[in-house]
């Protein structure tokens, strides 16, 4: 399909899926490190490496690849993920996933040198500017697509602050939707962020609103999906911050936790790349 929206009140309840078992503490992990930026391995763009020592594979994948295809050396996926763990050496060259995510919010290299950190611009414009229509960050950066292991899926991240209710929404449109594996995970992200930008700029969280522009099922993914889909979905968890911190950017997945999470079991599906 293309061209489909989802729209959640954060008011209501936190939205993590209920009708399988969405890893939110995976999901939490993924976003935090996107948040971080740079790595200190490699050439300093986001790295596996940081994700592997807190036991988060979903990036794997496509490094993996690459190595595989570039060296002919035919390792299992396995054991690429411990040589990134425990080879310093290798995690800077082959973990690295090139200018993805976190490089582009953080550190968007202009052509006269200066590096933008496009989220402390939006913290900045929704405290001093909030009636703004361009609190924006965005990760699609054309002249750098070619050196991204992947280019991004969710790309544009928009904040709208509504002054008489007192909140700060957040929208994503995504260029790409896996419907079964990824989006639970890219959802619970744009509430995550949207959540931590409020309460980092003294709002309450509003409302998530998702775009999916190409939004697809696997072939591999139906009986999951008939699965999924005859299940009766239940109340939403509340997100909990247990300890809040000075900066958007400090936050790790101890200061975090969901309350009251009850899903139906989850559900496995094979991730295509
Ligand atoms: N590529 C594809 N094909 N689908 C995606 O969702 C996707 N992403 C990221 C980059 N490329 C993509 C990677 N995000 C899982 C979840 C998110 C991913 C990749 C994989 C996944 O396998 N989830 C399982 C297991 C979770 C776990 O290991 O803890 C799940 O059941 O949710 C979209 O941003």
């Amino acid at each position: 399909m293309f061209g489909e929206t989802l729209r959640f009140d954060l008011s209501e309840g936190f939205p993590a899926f209920t009708t399988k078992r969405v890893y939110w503490k995976t999901a939490f992990k993924e976003m935090l490190w996107m948040l971080k930026g740079k790595s200190k391995w490699g050439t300093g763009n986001p790295n596996i490496r940081d994700l592997l020592e807190q036991n988060v594979h979903i990036w794997s994948e496509w490094p993996h690849k690459k190595y595989v295809d570039e060296t002919g050396d035919d390792i299992t996926l396995k054991s690429f993920e411990e040589r990134v763990l425990t080879d310093d050496e290798f995690a800077s060259q082959w973990g690295d996933l090139g200018p993805v995510y976190g490089k582009q919010w953080r550190a968007w290299k202009t052509e006269d040198g200066r590096e933008i950190d496009q989220v402390s611009e939006v913290l900045e414009q929704i405290k001093n500017n909030p009636t703004s229509r361009r609190i924006i960050f965005e990760g699609w950066n054309v002249g750098e697509l070619d050196q991204m292991a992947l280019p991004p899926c969710h790309k544009h991240y928009q904040f709208f602050v509504d002054p008489v209710k007192g909140t700060v929404s957040g929208s994503l449109v995504q260029r790409s939707a896996d419907t079964f594996l990824g989006v639970a995970f890219n959802v619970c992200n744009l509430a995550l962020i949207t959540t931590l930008i409020a309460e980092h700029t003294g709002y309450m969280p509003g409302e998530i609103v998702w775009y999916g522009l190409d939004v697809h099922v696997y072939l591999n993914h139906l009986d999951q999906v008939r699965e999924q889909l005859s299940r009766e979905p239940k109340a939403f968890p509340k997100l909990v911050i247990k300890s809040k911190k000075k900066s958007l950017f400090d936050y790790t997945i101890d200061d975090l936790g969901l309350e009251g999470y009850d899903p139906h079991p989850a559900i496995k599906a094979p991730v295509a790349i």
